[in-house]
């Protein structure tokens, strides 16, 4: 739709809204300040330049959509393209295994900053904030499936000198793009069957973290964060790094927690646990993932259990707190497209929350008007929202709308089809 026609029925949906007592200007302000950090293994199936053995860790990737990113410069190309369609200024999140260095074979135990230069190049020509992951999977060291709480000392140095090196170039990145650089770790440490010892491997993982941790940096460089997991592929027996070791581990230890939508039971509500966690943490990572009956890692949408975060944090005051992050990998669509969709989703769940009428409702449920606050929400759901959104998008200079699509049409043509035939 051209831009006149847009303008005028935002005008229309606006006064809709302001009938409610909601502030449209207010909601589309607040969106405006939230980033979204888009997970760069998205555009290559987690497989990274270092030539190892690629994905595992029991993650899987399926699918074969031509164009996948083979190089740094396609990588930033495409997501350079995918940050064109997403209104607002967002961030990227690297692997440690997207490092670039000079000198083939070297080792994860010892990656540099400079491994990452044309990473930190290109953030700071796109204003770009950028965020770090250690990569402890789809490496010999990991083929027994234990890292940080290996029994080996060889292989558990080895790990703790990569997630050393991961803090170092996590702290270097933040201070050089003066912007906190959310430095991230998992790791896929479990049995695949019933264990005699559940003790064992989580004392040798604190010991581990203790060890990583003594070094300190400036909060305003680096902020550390801990990824616990209910189950994986290898797994489904005994996670050493579980939700409630990395929780534990978190308040005693001041650090961020990551909450993966994929890492817990498809019955549990990750929403309803910001407002319980934040009395006690400091910061919430968010890895924004959409399981299908198991951690499947599909692209992310609209739907009600990403709306119930974002409400979450709208209502709760906790954008400051919470920083959102995506991880799913999918190679059987488009994956420029999958950023696309899925960042789309994510800020569209927040201009949702953005539009509720927030005092009115707070009024009635103090009040014990239980009726009026049911009748009220689902009010909302059929309010205009979306064209609040193409008026954001407009403003922002942005496709609204599908018609972002064409330009990955055209992409698609120009560049990832061409890319499959070489
Ligand atoms: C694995 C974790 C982890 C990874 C990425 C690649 O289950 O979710 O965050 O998906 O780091
Ligand atoms: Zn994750």
């Amino acid at each position: 739709m051209k831009d006149k026609g847009v303008e005028k029925i935002y005008r229309l949906a606006r006064e809709q809204y302001a009938r409610l007592g909601v502030n449209t200007e207010q909601a589309i302000a607040g969106l405006r300040k939230i980033n979204i950090a888009l997970n760069c293994w998205q555009g290559d199936d987690v497989t990274g330049f270092l030539n190892e053995t690629g994905i595992s860790g029991g993650l899987v990737c399926t699918g074969s959509y031509p164009g996948r990113a083979r190089s740094g410069e396609e990588l930033r190309a495409d997501l350079h393209k995918a940050l064109t369609l997403i209104p607002g200024r967002h961030r990227v999140s690297l692997h440690a295994i997207y490092a670039e260095p000079r000198r083939p074979g070297k080792q994860r135990n010892e990656l540099e900053t400079r491994d990452f230069s044309a990473w930190i190049a290109w953030a700071q020509a796109n204003r770009l904030g950028l965020d770090f992951n250690g990569t402890f999977f789809g490496h010999p060291l990991a083929a027994s499936g234990f890292t940080l709480s290996a029994r080996n000392e060889n292989s558990r140095r080895f790990w703790i000198e990569h997630a050393a090196a991961c803090r170092r170039i996590g702290a270097d990145i933040g201070r050089k793009l003066r912007s906190p650089c959310v430095t991230n770790i998992w790791i896929p440490d479990g049995f695949k069957d019933i264990p005699f010892d559940r003790k064992k491997p989580r004392e040798i993982l604190k010991k581990s973290l203790d060890e990583i941790f003594a070094r300190k940096f400036n909060p305003r460089h680096l902020v550390d964060s801990l990824e616990g997991k209910l189950f994986g592929i290898g797994s489904e027996a005994y996670v050493a790094g579980s939700y409630d070791f990395y929780l534990s581990y978190a308040v005693a230890n001041g650090k961020m927690l990551c909450l993966d939508m994929g890492h817990f039971h498809p019955t549990e509500s990750v929403a309803d646990k910001l407002s319980a966690l934040l009395l006690y943490l400091d910061g919430i990572l968010l890895h924004i993932s959409r399981g299908i009956r198991w951690d499947s890692d599909h692209a992310p949408i609209l739907s009600d259990e990403l709306r119930g975060l974002a409400e979450e944090i709208v209502r709760g005051g906790f954008l400051g707190r919470v920083k959102i992050g995506l991880d799913f990998f999918d190679a059987s669509i488009n994956r420029v497209a999958a950023w696309v969709i899925a960042a789309r989703g994510v800020l569209k769940a927040f201009l949702t929350a953005m539009l509720e009428p927030a005092t009115n409702l707070r009024q009635m449920e103090r009040r014990g008007n239980h009726t009026g606050r049911l009748a009220l929400l689902e009010e909302l759901k059929t309010m205009p929202a979306g064209i609040v959104w193409n008026e954001y998008c407009r403003r922002q200079g942005v496709p609204a709308g599908i018609e972002w699509l064409n330009e990955i049409k055209k992409y698609e043509r120009g560049v990832l089809t061409r890319r499959a035939k070489q």
